[in-house]
């Protein structure tokens, strides 16, 4: 399988978490690529033109990051990323839907705020600023109860909250939301995270 990221992307670092975890990651035929090479082949790949996107030997691709990481997860013959049946597994993969939505506002609140002044909407920075505040209450409240170690839930959430880190979407957040960020500190000491931090 071929599969196509970039360096800071947090879904595609969920990709690249998974398969170090997996043990998976020399299975795959990585393409780093930069934005630019972004914008240029990725929509004959993927129609919506995002990243991570992956090709699998037979030619089928595959997207996005829920759906490249139950696939590398199938191929896993050891500790299950993602519970194959079971109240687990719909726990799992809600808890990876609350990481990606909270990556998804954190790059949504970002992005606007970036905009130039006439154009920069203060009221969608706060509508997505709040959405980052909620996930993150939530978060903190449930991190007692995370998997260690982590499963595709918890993955999504450190991918997530790593990219919110590096853009300092929520300045302080790790003295607001303490238990949260005690466990996103040991979850960083893990190879697949130090191996995947963004550039
Ligand atoms: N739901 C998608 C989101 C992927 C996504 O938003 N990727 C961003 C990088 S973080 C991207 O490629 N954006 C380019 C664009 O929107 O044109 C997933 O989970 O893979």
């Amino acid at each position: 399988m071929k599969c196509y990221v970039t360096g800071n992307s947090p879904y595609a670092r969920k990709v690249r978490v998974a398969t170090i975890e997996t043990g998976l990651w020399d299975e795959v035929e990585w393409q780093m690529i930069t934005r630019e090479q972004r914008a240029e082949m990725i929509p004959g790949i993927n129609p919506l033109g995002k990243v991570p996107v992956a090709i699998l030997d037979s030619g089928d691709v595959l997207y996005d990051s829920p759906v490249i990481c139950a696939y590398v997860d199938s191929l896993n013959a050891g500790r299950k990323l993602i519970p194959e049946a079971g109240p687990a597994r719909w726990l799992v993969l809600t808890l990876e839907a609350l990481g990606d939505g909270l990556g998804e506002a954190v790059i949504a609140a970002s992005q606007e705020d970036q905009r130039p002044g006439e154009k920069r909407s203060q009221g969608v920075v706060d509508r997505q600023k709040g959405k980052v505040t909620s996930a993150l209450t939530v978060l903190d409240a449930a991190a007692a109860d995370f998997n260690v170690p982590p499963l595709m839930g918890e993955i999504a959430v450190a991918c997530a909250l790593g990219y919110m880190e590096f853009r300092d979407v929520v300045p302080g957040w790790r003295e607001t939301y303490a238990n949260l960020a005690d466990w996103y500190t040991a979850i960083l000491k893990r190879r697949s995270f130090i191996q995947t931090a963004p550039d």
